[in-house]
């Protein structure tokens, strides 16, 4: 088999990066498939960032006069390159993200489908007309394009998450500068060259693009720090952990910036005697195992109802004992790397905590692949009696631990305790538990599914959740709404100048 690093080279220079920027640089671009360096990039300093958002302002002066369907043209030339390239890019996606190849594909599927989204969206980016109390006037709301967009995005969804938040700030009027991971810097490269020859086609068609829509930052966090700190960007949508978001926050809102913020989760599904068990094996394998526990939305927590306890868990102890964990390459394999070491010592550190608690751990050994410096692991079922210590935590890792109960209102206020809120799903074909659960008395999350679990959503809902995830909603629905700014106009076409609230002002 060719070796991960020279496939990996030969995608990117077919999808359109120069060879000359993948080498010689001190940023170590790995893969987690068999842990090789398969670039070397040079980091970008706080001068390169300076001059990446002088760029997008300069550009942001010219987008936002262009109509937004116009501006939907482009997005829709992104999404034809997206399809036209989705095999190469899905398959950098697994070699950099190391997540299986149907995953791979179905990120870059994510894109084109927000991309689709957009471009609809061009021509529906509407604000209200709305009754006055003064006759002879009008009053209504324009929405406005805001300005340059902060992007910093995650390992775990390297493309998809920076594709929600560009192909909506692309329609709305707004230029993007994005910081990737360091550990995924490389498809961020792919994705620039692509989104670089949608330009290109758009200017064949006549229709005049500033340079500076899109930049893409390399290096670490120092380079997150500065986008967070830059005046000029008056939103910065962050994806990443909840230590992340507590830092990026507060200075933000030092700023008066806008911060939309994906953070951690600590999703749960609760599984009811009344459910399909068939059906919910399948949801928990998936949002458990699926990714190799590495989404945001992985489910971490399952509370399982007595009088099904235990047959269920019979079943999904034999799931995850034959579910096969290896290179994701490979056909059949269900389950890749997780990204590197410093995540297998989560999930040891975490496995050991609830063993120490009395925990019975299935699976979580290291698993023999990819060699010494790849990270595969068996997917660990923990069943475990309190709710506390590591299952309160969000190890990015296949762990789920398994709670009993008997109420649901019991389960609810569980799932309900941890401090995320991101993703959540009931199993049942109880109506009223499939009520109360998405009632207000049920899920506090931003995502609430009944017999479906809490991972795999598709883009046209809004993306995010509750408290420590950050109250951030991306992709779908009214998201657009962080990207533009909102005026409240009131036009007067009459010869008198009645006041509000019968104010009388005369001179
Ligand atoms: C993430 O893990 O940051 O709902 C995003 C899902 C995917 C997106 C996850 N569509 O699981």
């Amino acid at each position: 088999m060719i070796s991960v690093a020279a496939e990996t080279t030969d995608l990117l220079v077919s999808l359109g990066v120069a060879p000359a920027r993948l080498t010689g640089g001190d940023l170590a671009a790995r893969s987690p498939i068999t842990g090789e360096v398969t670039a070397r990039l040079a980091r970008y300093d706080a001068a390169a960032v300076a001059s990446a958002t002088k760029r997008a302002v300069a550009a942001f002066l010219v987008w936002r006069s262009v109509p937004a369907p116009r501006r939907g043209e482009l997005v829709r030339l992104f999404g034809e390159e997206l399809r036209a390239n989705k095999a190469p890019l899905g398959r950098l996606v697994t070699l950099e993200a190391g997540k299986i190849l149907s995953e791979g594909l179905g990120e870059v599927q994510e894109m084109i489908d927000i991309c689709d989204f957009a471009v609809g969206l061009s021509r529906q980016l509407y604000g209200l007309t709305i009754a006055t109390e003064r006759p002879d006037h009008r009053m209504m709301e324009n929405w406005k394009p805001l300005g340059p967009v902060g992007v910093i995005s995650a390992f775990n969804f390297p493309v998809a998450v920076w594709a929600w938040n560009a192909a909506l700030a692309l329609v709305c009027g707004d230029p993007v500068v994005w910081k990737p991971s360091e550990k995924t810097p490389l498809t961020a490269l792919a994705v620039q060259s692509l989104f670089e020859r949608a330009v290109a086609a758009f200017r064949a068609q006549g229709h005049a693009a500033p340079d500076g829509l899109s930049a893409v930052l390399i290096g670490g966090r120092e380079l997150g720090e500065a986008l967070t700190d830059d005046p000029r960007l008056p939103l910065v949508s962050a994806t990443g952990s909840t230590a992340m978001g507590r830092e990026v926050g507060p200075r933000l809102a030092r700023r008066f910036a806008r911060a939309l913020l994906e953070l951690g989760g600590n999703n749960a599904a609760i599984v009811r005697a009344s459910a399909d068990l068939d059906l919910s094996l399948r949801g928990v394998a998936f949002a458990a195992m699926g990714t190799a526990g590495q989404r945001c939305t992985t489910l971490r927590r399952l509370f399982v109802q007595e009088a099904v306890y235990d047959p269920f868990l019979d079943r999904l102890k034999r799931a995850y004992a034959s579910v096969a964990v290896g290179d994701p390459r490979q056909e059949g394999v269900l389950v890749g790397p997780l990204i590197d070491r410093a995540a297998y010592d989560a999930m040891t550190r975490a496995l050991d905590e609830a063993r120490a608690m009395g925990a019975r751990v299935t699976g979580g050994e290291r698993v023999e692949a990819g060699g010494p410096d790849a990270y595969y692991v068996r997917p660990a079922l923990v069943e475990i009696d309190a709710h506390a210590g590591p299952v309160l935590t969000e190890t990015f890792a296949p762990i789920l631990y398994v709670l009993r109960h008997e109420r649901l209102e019991d389960a609810i206020a569980l799932q309900n305790a941890a401090a995320q809120g991101l993703s959540s799903s009931i199993f049942t074909n109880d109506l009223r538990e499939a009520e109360l659960f998405l009632s207000e008395r049920g899920s506090d999350c931003g995502i609430a599914n009944v017999n479906i679990g809490p991972s795999g959503a598709e883009i046209g809902g809004a993306f995010g959740g509750e408290k420590e995830t950050g109250g951030g909603r991306e992709a779908g629905s009214d998201s657009w709404r962080a990207y533009m700014r909102r005026a409240t106009n009131t036009v007067n076409y009459g010869a008198a100048l009645p006041l509000a609230q019968g104010v009388r002002f005369e001179v």
